[in-house]
C-alpha cells in the first residue's frame, strides 16, 4: 500500500476500524457505535463472532473464571437475562453466549466476517489510519481498536516439530480447531502439551481413545477447577447484586471476588497454612491461586509452600511414584507459568491405556508418517493434537504490519519487546488502540473486565478530542518510556522472570525475553489510567482540527 502520494483531505471511511469480533471487538462496536455514535466497520478472521471461543473448540475447552464473573458487565438487562449452566461455562455455551450479545445488540451488521487485517498504515497528511484485508480491499479511518486478541495466534508448529507435514493419520491444533466433530473412539492418539489446552482436551480424549500418549516438557502445577451446574440460588443472589459483584470485582488484583488471601504463607504457622491450601484447593477455581497468600508470587519461600502443598497432591493422585515424579514441577516457582486447572487429569495417568512421555528427558527428534519418534523410541498414532500454546500478546498485533508514523514499522520499534504507554497505546502509532495489550492487566485480570475497562478508556478518549475538535492522540515517547521501565520494574520483584512462560514471551523460539503484563494489580492500574483521564489524557500528545471529522 502505498500512502506516500495520499491527497490531502481525503475523508475517512468510517470513524472507526475494529479488528477481532470476540469478547473486545463486540463491546467495541457497541461502546463506539450505539454509546458515543461513530460510523465503525469490524473486520473479523472467523465466519461468525467469537474471537478466542470460535477458534478453541477442542473438546473440553472451557473458561477457568466463574461464568458470573468472565462475562460483559455493561448491560445489566444482559447479566440479568442470561442463565449459565454450570459454574464454569464450556466453550460451547460462551460461543452461544457471545452470539446472543451479537444479536441483542445488532452487532452483526458492522462486521465484515471471513476477512483478515493484513496491513495498516498511518496516514499523516490526513490523520487516518489506511487498513487493507486480505480481500484486497482498503478502509480509511480515523480511529483503530485492535481487538485482535491476547491468545490468538497460535505458535506455528512447523520449526519446532521437523517432518510434521509428513505425518499421514490427522494433525490438529487446539487454537484452530474444526468445526466438524472429531471421534476419537477407537484412535491411537498423541498430543503435544500439557498446560491449560492440552489438559482440557487431554482430560476430554482419554475418555474415548485407545490409546492416549502425552508428550509433557514442562510438568504444571494443576489445581482442581470445582466445575458443577449452576446454584439457582446463588445465581439469583448474584444478580441480586450483579452491580456491588461487579464493583469490588474491579477492585481485585485480578477482577474477581477473592477476598481472603492473608498477607503471607510465612506468618502463620504450619498447621493454619496448611489448612488454607487445603480448603483452597477443594474450593476449585483460582482460590488456590489468589485467595491463599499475597507473597505467593513474589517470595520463593512463600511460593516453596504452596508448591509443596501442590506436589504432594500430585503424588496423592498418582499411583505410580515415578509417573507422579515426572508430572510434579520441581524446576520453576508455582503460577509464574499461568496456572491450569483440572478435574481428572493426574487419574488419567493411573490407567494402562495411557503413556506419559517426558519429552525434557527424551526429546523429540521428529514426527514421522506415522507418528512420533523421541530419541529413543517411535509411536504411531492416527491422531496428533497439538496443544503447544500461542505467539501470545505481541503475536497477533504484529501479524497486521502496522506501519506508524514516518513509515515507522511497528516490528521494528519492538524488536526488543513491546513498547507502550498504559499497555493501550504506542508512541508513534496515533489514534490506536490496542485492547488488553501489551503490558496492561491483560491475563492477570479477568479477561471480559480489562476489555470493558480498555474500551471504555479509549472511548472517553475520543469523545475528550472530539469535544475540543482535535482529530489525533498519541502517547509521548517519555511517557512510554517510562510505563515501560514501571512495567519492567514491577515484574522484576515478582518470580516470574526467571521461568520460560508466555507470560515473559519465552515460549516462542526467537521472541525476545520480557514480561509482557503489568503485574501491579487491576486496582493501580484501573487509579492510573482514571488519573491520566481526569488530567486531561497525561502523558498523550493531543493534536490537530478535526477538519475530515464524518460525525
Ligand atoms: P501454553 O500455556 O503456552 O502451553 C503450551 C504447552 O505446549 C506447554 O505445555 C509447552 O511446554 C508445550 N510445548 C510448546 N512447545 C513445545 C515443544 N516444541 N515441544 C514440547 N512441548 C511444547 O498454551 P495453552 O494453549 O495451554 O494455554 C495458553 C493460555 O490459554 C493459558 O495460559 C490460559 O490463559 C488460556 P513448555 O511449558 O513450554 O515446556
Amino acid at each position: 500500500m502505498d500512502t506516500s502520494a495520499a491527497d490531502p483531505g481525503v475523508k475517512p471511511d468510517v470513524d472507526a476500524v475494529i479488528v477481532g469480533a470476540g469478547f473486545g471487538g463486540l463491546y467495541a462496536i457497541y461502546r463506539l457505535r450505539d454509546r458515543l455514535g461513530l460510523s465503525v466497520q469490524a473486520f473479523e478472521a472467523g465466519s461468525d463472532v467469537g474471537g478466542t471461543w470460535y477458534w478453541n473448540r477442542y473438546p473440553g475447552a472451557r473458561c477457568d473464571i466463574e461464568s458470573i464473573h468472565y462475562s460483559y458487565s455493561f448491560s445489566d438487562e444482559l447479566q440479568q437475562e442470561w442463565e449459565w449452566s454450570e459454574r464454569f461455562a464450556a466453550q460451547p455455551e460462551i460461543l452461544n453466549y457471545l452470539s446472543h450479545v451479537a444479536h441483542r445488540f445488532d452487532l452483526r451488521s458492522s462486521i465484515r466476517f471471513d476477512t483478515r487485517v493484513t496491513s495498516m498504515e498511518w496516514d499523516d497528511l490526513n490523520s487516518v489510519w489506511v487498513v487493507g484485508t486480505d480481500d484486497g480491499s482498503i478502509v480509511r479511518a480515523r480511529w483503530v481498536f485492535s481487538c485482535a486478541g491476547v491468545l490468538s495466534l497460535p505458535k506455528d508448529p512447523g520449526p519446532e516439530f521437523p517432518g510434521l507435514a509428513s505425518f499421514r493419520g490427522e494433525t490438529l491444533l487446539t487454537g484452530r480447531w474444526p468445526h466438524d466433530p472429531i471421534d476419537f473412539e477407537g484412535k491411537r492418539v498423541g498430543v503435544i502439551g500439557t498446560a491449560s489446552s492440552g489438559i482440557q482436551v487431554i482430560q476430554e480424549i482419554a475418555k474415548s481413545a485407545a490409546h492416549l500418549t502425552v508428550f509433557q516438557r514442562t510438568p504444571n502445577y494443576a489445581t482442581p477447577l470445582g466445575n458443577r451446574p449452576s446454584d439457582p440460588e446463588r445465581t439469583r443472589k448474584v444478580k441480586d447484586n450483579y452491580s456491588r459483584i461487579r464493583t469490588d470485582a474491579r477492585n481485585h488484583f485480578a477482577g474477581l471476588d477473592y477476598f481472603r488471601a492473608q498477607p503471607s504463607a510465612l506468618s502463620v504457622s504450619p498447621e493454619e497454612r496448611r489448612a488454607i491450601f487445603e480448603e483452597r484447593y477443594g474450593a476449585g477455581g483460582f482460590s488456590f491461586f489468589l485467595d491463599t497468600f499475597q507473597d505467593v508470587l513474589f517470595d520463593k519461600e512463600a511460593n516453596d509452600k504452596a508448591a509443596d502443598y501442590i506436589r504432594e497432591r500430585i503424588r496423592e493422585r498418582v499411583k505410580d511414584p515415578k509417573i507422579a515424579d515426572v508430572l510434579s514441577p520441581t524446576d520453576y516457582p508455582y503460577a509464574t507459568k499461568r496456572p491450569p486447572l483440572e478435574t481428572s487429569y493426574y487419574e488419567i495417568f493411573n490407567r494402562d491405556d495411557v503413556t506419559l512421555v517426558d519429552v525434557k528427558t527424551t526429546p523429540i527428534v521428529a514426527v514421522t508418517e506415522r507418528g512420533i519418534r523421541t530419541v529413543d523410541r517411535a509411536f504411531e498414532f492416527d491422531c496428533l493434537v497439538l496443544a503447544t500454546g500461542f505467539d501470545a500478546m505481541t503475536g497477533p498485533l504484529l501479524s497486521m504490519n502496522i506501519v506508524g508514523r514516518n513509515g515507522v514499522r511497528l516490528r521494528d520499534e519492538w524488536r526488543d519487546g513491546p513498547r507502550t504507554y498504559l499497555g493501550l497505546a504506542m508512541h508513534g502509532f496515533p489514534n490506536l488502540f490496542v485492547i488488553a495489550g501489551p503490558q496492561s492487566p491483560s491475563a492477570l485480570y479477568n479477561f471480559p473486565l480489562a476489555i470493558e475497562d480498555h474500551v471504555d478508556f479509549a472511548a472517553e478518549a475520543i469523545d475528550h478530542l472530539q469535544q475540543r475538535r482535535l482529530a489525533v492522540i498519541e502517547p509521548t515517547s517519555d511517557a512510554q518510556a517510562e510505563w515501560v521501565e514501571h512495567v519492567n520494574e514491577l515484574a522484576q520483584c515478582t518470580l516470574l522472570p526467571g521461568t520460560n512462560s508466555w507470560y515473559m514471551g519465552a515460549n516462542v523460539p526467537g521472541k525476545p525475553r520480557c514480561c509482557l503484563i503489568y503485574v501491579g494489580g487491576a486496582p493501580a492500574y484501573r487509579q492510573k489510567c482514571a488519573e491520566v483521564a481526569a488530567g486531561g489524557y497525561g502523558g498523550f500528545r493531543l493534536e490537530g482540527e478535526s477538519a475530515n471529522a464524518l460525525t
